[in-house]
């Protein structure tokens, strides 16, 4: 039995969290996680607090267990958001693109847990001065938004740097890659790209099967400095790179890239929608009930686990 500080944490059976996906992570996924003994996370993304609020009521008739709301930061309902996750009692809420530290104290007098994702060592510090209760440490496997440093170097510096339980996200989606973040000094691990494919997902059809369709090198970054994006290759990302060559602005390239997440996830727009996903798609071969996936992921990490002590001869 995987049991790790984040268990006590959060009171949850097994350390895997679901990312907290703008439009992906709805009540549903959330729900199939958290009562699979993960942390499912409703994702916020940019959807006004009331829209929020609904989501959470619709997760509490689904189940009992702890679950949580990832914030995104850019968003112009972050304040309202907030209010909302007091207010409904959140158990833990996940932060993305932005510094959740005058929002902590408020949080933490009510009990709720803040775990900020960090993409460097510097703002892994400076969360942890603000009174974070763990860290998720992003590497750049993942998809949508990316930093600069991959897992596999990153993971290790934040262990390093934090008293804090650090939680390994981007380039994991089965149990080799949770037992490898387990011994590089992770007390959890978040998955995105391997849950976009949970049954219970509620995206379009077409957006699944274009992960399973992916092949190794089926994502690409497209953006521009500080400000990449990893996304399944298609008609979009094509487009997006001739933009490129012709030396369009900044201001035309986030043109195309209005709306496009949207009609990936709710249209199935898998030509000129924005397909986040991670390195990790070619890994994800079938869709499953979350909890299967989870099962799955303990049950290879165990395995590969007590196999590892072989090496000892
Ligand atoms: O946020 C992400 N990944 C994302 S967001 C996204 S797209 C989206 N579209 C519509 C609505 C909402 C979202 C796709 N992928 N990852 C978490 C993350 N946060 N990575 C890096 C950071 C980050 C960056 C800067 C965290 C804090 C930060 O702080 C800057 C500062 O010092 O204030």
């Amino acid at each position: 039995m995987i049991k790790t500080k984040v268990c006590d944490l959060l009171q949850i059976k097994h350390p895997i969290l679901q990312g907290g996906m703008a439009w992906v992570a709805t009540a549903e996924l959330a729900a199939a996680v958290s009562e699979a003994g993960g942390l499912g996370l409703i994702g916020a993304g940019n959807a006004p607090a009331e829209v929020v609020r609904q989501q959470i009521l619709q997760v509490k008739t689904l189940t009992k267990k702890p679950f949580g709301v990832n914030v995104y930061y850019l968003s112009p309902f972050v304040e309202e958001v907030i209010e909302v996750v007091l207010e409904e009692e959140v158990q833990v809420i996940t932060t993305g693109a932005g510094n959740p530290g005058k929002h902590i104290p408020k949080l933490k007098e009510r009990g709720i847990k803040v775990i900020p994702v960090v993409s460097s060592v510097a703002l892994a510090k400076r969360m942890e001065k603000t009174g974070a209760d763990a860290l998720i440490a992003e590497g750049m496997e993942c998809g949508g938004h990316v930093g600069a440093l991959t897992t596999m170097a990153f993971l290790p510096q934040v262990v390093d740097a934090v008293d804090l339980p650090v939680i390994a996200a981007g380039g994991i989606a089965d149990g080799r890659q949770f037992a490898a973040i387990l011994c590089m000094g992770a007390q959890g691990v978040q998955m995105g790209t391997r849950f976009i494919c949970a049954a219970e997902c509620t995206v379009h059809d077409n957006y699944k099967q274009a992960v399973l369709k992916a092949k190794d090198r089926g994502t690409v970054l497209t953006g521009y400095s500080g400000h990449y994006v990893r996304v399944l290759k298609n008609k979009l990302t094509r487009e997006y790179q001739n933009l490129i060559k012709e030396g369009a602005s900044e201001a035309e390239l986030e043109k195309l890239g209005i709306g496009r997440l949207r009609a990936a996830v709710v249209d199935g727009d898998v030509q000129m929608g924005s397909l986040m996903a991670g390195q990790v798609a070619a890994m994800v071969k079938k869709i499953q009930p979350a909890e299967e996936i989870i099962e799955e992921i303990i049950t290879v990490a165990e395995q590969v686990l007590q196999e590892s002590r072989k090496l000892f001869g």
